[in-house]
């Protein structure tokens, strides 16, 4: 019997490739993946003969559904500081994508949530697919956007980061790429053309301009307007106001949407998302860090996993229960620093 490696590496011409492996779990990321993909950049990057990176994953349905949030669940209950060194070391892979020194090229096609994320939004070149369904799910499982959703989300045109990061919303190729989130829409069946081409030393925005083609429509661009208008509040009490006022359909569904996450992740998020408009990349990541260490020893996260990945009930008893009972105290204290705990880089 073999054992499949989680994730594959391979040199083609200048090309280093890797490639997510898990695909009966939608490709989660685990902890194992993290440390292995960390040193094989590295290496790539000091190796003159790489000129790219490119990111992929193993079969049609999913680049990565998020982290391997199962085994976060247990080991977090059972408190193994396990869970907070893979958020450490997956926080640094991130922020070490976002300032990496070679093109890093993401072929994001299929399902990209979370974690996901956070492995190829911060490439210099994000290519998205027909297949892509990309989403922030967090607060829905009393997390809050993280790997990174501090500096992407409020650099979305207007106030898109903030409906993503508390909606949980999922965006199609077209709306990925009205929202910034990918830079060019190349079908999955070219993919592995688009790797020939950079394999045999195409210039990189060569080859992708050759092989994109137009996204299409962007749905979210018809609904900016509500958007921008019901999300530019001061909070999630006015966000939920600006919605229920506005009374159409779509504003209805979305506010219904809200108020069945975590209170505490809504709250949390919100606050997350403005404050990250104004910082640089590494502070938001260290933001991120300390709301996870806070995080991992409340309650939502735990119900959360269990009742969307565990009992798959879809019906989550959040702790606080309602906004109003999430105090502004409860908020100021997840994002308090960690002292000599502080993500460093
Ligand atoms: C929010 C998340 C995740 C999620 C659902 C959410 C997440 C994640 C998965 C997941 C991964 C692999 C599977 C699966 C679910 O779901 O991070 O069924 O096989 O990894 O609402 O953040």
């Amino acid at each position: 019997m073999s054992v499949e490696a989680e994730i594959l590496f391979e040199k083609r011409g200048g090309v280093g490739l890797v490639t997510l492996n898990r695909p009966k779990v939608l490709n989660a990321l685990t902890y194992n993946m993290v440390k292995l993909l960390q040193p094989q950049l590295e290496a790539w990057a000091a190796d003159d003969t790489i000129k790219l990176v490119v990111i992929r994953a193993a079969g049609e349905k999913a680049f990565c559904a998020g982290g391997d949030i199962r085994v976060l669940h247990d080991q977090g209950k059972s408190g193994s500081p396990e869970v907070i060194n893979f958020y450490r070391d997956e926080y640094r892979l991130n922020r070490y994508i976002k300032q990496y020194p070679k093109p890093y090229v993401a072929l994001m096609s299929g399902i990209n949530m979370g974690g996901g994320v956070g492995v190829s939004v911060h490439g210099s070149h994000r290519i998205v697919s027909e297949r892509l369904l990309f989403a922030m799910p967090e607060t829905g499982i009393g997390l809050f956007p993280d790997v990174g959703g501090t500096y992407f989300l409020p650099r979305c045109p207007g106030e898109v980061g903030m409906y993503l990061g508390l909606t949980g919303a999922r965006l199609k190729a077209a709306d990925a790429v009205f929202a910034g989130i990918g830079d060019a829409f190349i079908p999955a069946d070219r993919h592995e053309a688009l790797i020939d081409r950079f394999a045999q030393g195409e210039a990189i925005d060569a080859a992708i301009d050759a092989e994109a083609q137009d996204a299409g429509e962007a749905p979210l661009a018809s609904r900016l307007e509500t958007i921008n208008r019901c999300f530019g509040g001061d909070s999630v009490a006015d966000v939920l106001s600006s919605l229920d006022a506005d009374g159409g359909e779509w504003a209805v569904k979305t506010a219904q949407v809200i108020r069945a996450k975590s209170p505490l992740s809504t709250r949390v998020a919100f606050r997350q998302i403005r404050t990250g408009a104004g910082l640089e990349f590494e502070d938001c990541m260290a933001l991120e860090f300390r709301l996870t260490n806070r995080f991992m020893s409340a309650p939502d996260f735990y119900e959360g996993v269990r009742a969307v990945v565990i009992d798959k009930d879809q019906a989550p008893k959040w702790e606080p229960s309602t906004l109003e009972s999430v105090t502004d105290e409860m908020v100021e204290r997840c994002f308090g620093s960690l002292g000599e705990n502080e993500l460093t880089f």
